[in-house]
C-alpha cells in the first residue's frame, strides 16, 4: 500500500531543505487519487505549522504550459498565506529550489462554491478579479515530473502575488475577460506574451473546473477563497539578480509586480 504520509513528508522535507528529490511515480505506485491524498497530507503538515489555506490554483489550463511540461490534464493545488507576496514587494529567492514565474488571472469568491448549482450560478459566487503572478517551484530534480508527481507536490505551488482587485461585474460590463492581452516582463523586457483566452478558452471557465475537481478530491473552497486560474503563457525562470523586477500586465485589468530580494 502507498504510504501517503511518508510521501507527503518526503516532499515537504525537500521543500524545506531546498533539496530536490527523484520523482515518486518512478518508484512507487501512486495513482492520481493517491497523489491528491499526498497533496492534502502535505497541506496538513503546513497547517500544523500555523499556515492557513487561502484558496486554490489550477495548473496546465493553457496549451503553452501543458506543452512546456509535457502533461495534459488540468490539476488542482492549494495555496496558503505563507506563499503570498505583496504586490510590488521583494521575494526571497533563496526560499526556492529552481523557481519559475508565470502571469495569471485571480478570482476572489464572495460566496461558497455550490457544486450542485448550474455553472452560471457558480460564476455568481465570484466577486472580484485581479491580475496575478504565480511562482512555481518543483520539488523534483530538474523540474521534471509525471502528472501524479506534480499533483502530490501541490502542483509546484510556491508563491503568488495578487494585483489590484476589481469587481467582476464591473469588469465584465466593460471588457471581454476571454480576450485580454497578457504580458510578462522582466526588467522591462517582454519575456512571454499571451491572452487570457489561453486560460481554458476563458479564465472564468476555471470556476467550473475548480468546482468539479474540488468536489472530486474533497477540497473545500469557501467564500473569501482566492482562485488562481492558471498561467496564460509558459513559465520563465525567476531571475536571480537582486533588484530584478517581474511585471505581469493584463490589458484593461492592470499590472502586478514582484522584485527579487
Ligand atoms: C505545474 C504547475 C503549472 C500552471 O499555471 O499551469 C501551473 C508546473 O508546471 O510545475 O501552475
Amino acid at each position: 500500500m502507498t504510504d501517503i504520509l511518508e510521501l507527503a513528508a518526503r516532499i515537504d522535507r525537500a521543500r524545506l531543505d531546498r533539496v530536490p528529490i527523484p520523482q515518486l511515480a518512478e518508484a512507487e505506485s501512486v495513482d492520481l487519487d493517491a497523489s491528491y491524498d499526498v497533496q492534502s497530507a502535505g497541506i496538513e503538515l503546513r497547517r500544523g505549522r500555523g499556515e492557513s489555506v487561502v484558496g486554490v490554483k489550477l495548473g496546465f489550463t493553457s496549451k503553452a504550459k501543458a506543452e512546456q511540461m509535457g502533461v495534459s490534464d488540468v490539476i488542482l493545488g492549494v495555496i496558503t498565506d505563507e506563499m503570498q507576496v505583496g504586490d510590488g514587494d521583494a521575494v526571497d529567492r533563496s526560499r526556492f529550489i529552481h523557481p519559475r514565474i508565470e502571469p495569471e488571472v485571480a478570482f476572489l469568491l464572495g460566496a461558497d462554491l455550490d457544486p450542485d448549482a448550474p455553472a452560471d450560478d457558480q460564476l455568481a459566487a465570484v466577486a472580484q478579479v485581479a491580475p496575478a503572478l504565480e511562482i512555481i517551484d518543483s520539488r523534483y530534480r530538474d523540474f521534471r515530473f509525471a502528472l501524479e508527481d506534480v499533483v502530490a507536490d501541490n502542483t509546484s505551488a510556491a508563491g503568488f502575488v495578487i494585483g489590484p482587485w476589481r469587481e467582476l461585474a464591473a469588469v465584465r460590463a466593460e471588457l471581454d475577460l476571454a480576450d485580454l492581452a497578457v504580458e510578462l516582463a522582466v526588467d522591462g523586457e517582454p519575456a512571454a506574451t499571451g491572452s487570457t483566452g489561453d486560460i481554458l478558452g476563458d479564465p472564468l471557465h476555471a470556476v467550473a473546473a475548480v468546482v468539479r475537481m474540488a468536489t472530486r478530491y474533497g477540497v473545500r473552497v469557501p467564500a473569501g477563497s482566492i482562485i488562481l486560474a492558471g498561467a496564460a503563457t509558459a513559465a520563465v525562470p525567476l531571475p536571480d539578480r537582486p533588484g530584478a523586477e517581474v511585471v505581469a500586465s493584463v490589458a484593461g485589468l492592470g499590472r502586478v509586480s514582484v522584485t527579487i530580494g
